[in-house]
């Protein structure tokens, strides 16, 4: 380590302090002092220094922001001060009548003042500082105990990891609203879309979940936002830090936060009325969504006198606006096919104004809220925009049905192929499940040309794109149909690059029959199932030729994957797809054991003499099929990682046992190369 001389001290102190003004005057101000090139330069400069001199980086160091390591799980803490909630008034009449409360509470019922605040639609959490740097994170909870969170919050940028103050005091508790923008929430749930995971509802949903979540790399990712509106300083008498909650939220500003620039000092009802009207529309040109407004006594005498009872401050109220309802006539209903086959019902509507957009179509979710609504086409539905983003309908009026109208029943074949689909028994959502329908066909190929399933390399998104939008192929048989020059006819495909893949496709063919299996993205049928049913049928036709019940015999296997199973099968277009397949020279049936691929005889000298832990959530497998597969291969399982643990085999949200597994130098396994350790 080279000698740390008292100029580069110096300068890292320099770099930190303008890099935290520079931060502070873009995300606290709104007001940038420097162009992000110049911000970079000496971030990245900052970096340099503090891995030069590893003794100079200290926890308040903006380059501390993100974690390495996801936590295990979080551990709970109890709020120094309780964070509370608020009550409600859904029109300017019940604010009236909370003013009246609370003015029959206290003698002061001449002078005061309000501070109107936008209610930011977000999840509220705790900071607390001592000598002025951020110690701890906390989510709201329950008020009195919450999840001890730091590790994400410090990935907030608005959140300064030291305060702005000269001489900081022993400790200071700020509160605020966490939130996602309207943008960043889009985008998040863009990618959910892209990688198949559920959608967030809305903003807030999506904000909670993301500082629920244990890895702080990910939260980075989200971008999360932040505004104070509670100081508080233990031990020294709130009225002294500010007298009025407007100065708090100057105070507040000072130190270093975010405030929500749209707050106003109000006088009486009538300008809180005002305020709240003018938000009524303002709050729909926002980045951000917010809930109504927050109105709170100014006086920070005032508030000590009303206190708080059980749950809310008497001091404070959310003046919310109604959830916007308005009825309209239904023109039709249609059914979209989403990625997974699902098929989703939406009420066409004549259009109408809703929460200041105009709204023409709203979800029907499935067939069950269908029956539940009995939604018919020409109904007078009551549709609703509350907080969620996706309007929905929240009931008709039978009363304005017009004659001879028919209950709607979802189709039954799927309106973009017409093969039949399914609707399992205890499932609320029909399906399609042709793998060659255009709905679904991207998504099967994407999987289908996956490592673990028929592992060809070559074929990104963006070809499978192309080759769906330019129909080259209708269904992943025709994968095998294609030579070089029809795939050299597509953008950025060079004559080698599509040789290369035309080989990569006809070598394609030596995978195994349980890879086939699960290529094919029959739903809950993910790899190991794929083992082990392949296991028992050891050709297609066996599986083909099953009962559900005789699938749901095997070990492992439930009713669920048992009926999805079986429900493939019985449906014509995967039949000619297997035919095809068959023709094209794919593994429909296991290779004799002398093959690569191993019998089940052959996997019990797998692992035999190897010890495993396992860890965290794996991609596929349960713990108990994971569990089961090593030992049916010779292995052992334990619980807790020692030196005669040989694997430890990771999964997502890895607990303690990780540590302890680097810290031994034993050997991790992701599930996939446990599976390829089984299949060699
Ligand atoms: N969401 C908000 C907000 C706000 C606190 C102070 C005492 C009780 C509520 O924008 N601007 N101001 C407060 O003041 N609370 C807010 O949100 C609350 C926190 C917990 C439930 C609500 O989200």
């Amino acid at each position: 380590m080279e000698q740390l001389t008292e100029a580069v001290k110096q300068r890292v102190q320099q770099l930190k302090q303008k890099v935290q003004e520079a931060s502070y005057a873009y995300y606290a101000l709104d007001n940038p002092i420097m162009e992000d090139a110049v911000y970079d330069r000496l971030y990245r400069e900052l970096q340099e220094l503090e891995t030069q001199y590893p003794e100079l980086i200290s926890p308040d160091s903006p380059t501390q922001r993100v974690g390495e390591r996801p936590a295990s799980q979080f551990s709970s803490v109890r709020h120094n001060i309780p964070l509370y909630s608020l009550e409600n008034a859904f029109n300017i009449d019940e604010f009236a009548k909370w003013q009246e409360r609370w003015q029959r509470q206290t003698s002061e019922t001449k002078i005061f003042e309000y501070v109107c605040e936008l209610k930011i639609d977000g999840s509220a959490i705790a900071l607390t500082y001592e000598n002025g740097v951020l110690v701890r994170g906390a989510t709201r909870g329950d008020g009195v105990t919450g999840e001890e969170i730091t590790q994400n919050v410090r990935t907030i940028r608005a959140i300064p990891l030291r305060l702005n103050l000269e001489n900081p005091p022993p400790r200071v508790e700020v509160r605020g609203e966490a939130f996602l923008g309207l943008e960043v929430f889009e985008q998040i749930n863009h990618e959910r879309q892209q990688s198949g995971e559920a959608l967030f509802a809305n903003p807030r949903n999506a904000a909670a979940g993301t500082l629920r979540q244990l890895d702080s790399r990910i939260v980075a990712k989200r971008r999360l936002d932040f505004f104070a509106y509670t100081l508080q300083i233990p031990g020294r008498d709130d009225v002294d830090v500010a007298r009025t909650q407007w100065e708090s939220l100057e105070v507040l500003q000072k130190m270093g936060f975010r405030v929500n620039p749209n707050r106003k000092l109000c006088q009486n009802l009538a300008d809180v009325r005002d305020y709240y009207n003018e938000w009524n529309t303002g709050r729909l040109n926002l980045p951000y969504m917010t809930d109504g407004v927050v109105v709170k006594l100014n006086s920070i005498l005032l508030q000590e006198q009303l206190g708080f009872t059980q749950k809310f401050p008497r001091w404070a109220v959310a003046l919310k606006y109604p959830a916007e309802e308005a009825p309209t006539r239904v023109e039709a209903i249609t059914v979209s096919v989403g990625r997974t086959g699902a098929l989703t019902p939406v009420a066409e509507l004549q259009p109408v104004q809703l929460g200041g957009t105009t709204v023409s179509r709203a979800t029907l979710h499935n067939s069950d809220r269908i029956s539940q609504l009995d939604i018919r086409i020409g109904d007078t539905a009551i549709v609703r925009k509350a907080g969620e983003i996706i309007p929905e309908v929240v009931r008709v009026l039978p009363e304005l049905r017009p004659a001879n109208t028919q209950r709607f029943l979802m189709p039954t074949s799927c309106p973009v192929c017409n093969q039949p689909v399914v609707k399992p028994a205890n499932e609320a959502v029909t399906r399609c499940v042709n793998a060659s329908c255009p709905a679904i066909l991207k998504g099967a190929l994407i999987h289908w040309v996956s490592r673990d399933a028929l592992d060809i390399n070559g074929m990104g998104e963006k070809l499978v794109q192309q080759l769906v939008e330019r129909n080259v192929v209708q269904s992943v048989a025709d994968l095998y149909d294609l030579n070089a020059t029809r795939l050299g006819s597509l953008e950025r495909m060079g004559k080698k690059l599509a040789e290369k893949l035309v080989t990569a496709i006809a070598d394609s063919k030596n995978q195994p029959w349980s890879r086939v299996l699960y290529g094919l993205g029959i739903r809950h049928v993910g790899s190991v199932n794929a083992q082990t049913l392949t296991q028992k049928f050891t050709t297609v036709e066996q599986l083909a030729a099953a009962s559900a019940a005789n699938i749901e015999s095997v070990y492992g296997i439930g009713a669920e994957i048992a009926q999805a199973v079986y429900q493939w099968f019985r449906v014509p277009a995967n039949q000619t797809l297997i035919d095809r397949l068959r023709e094209a020279g794919l593994q429909l049936a296991n290779q004799e054991a002398s093959s690569p691929s191993a019998t089940g005889e052959q996997r019990e000298l797998r692992l035999a003499g190897k010890t495993f832990v396992i860890t965290g959530t794996l991609p596929t497998l349960k713990r108990d099929e994971a569990k089961a597969l090593i030992q049916k291969a010779g292995g052992k399982v334990t619980d807790s990682v020692s030196a005669k643990t040989d694997y430890l085999l990771l999964g997502e949200d890895a607990g303690s046992k990780l540590a302890k597994a680097e810290k031994l130098g034993i050997t991790r396994l992701s599930e996939a190369e446990l599976l390829q350790m089984l299949e060699d």
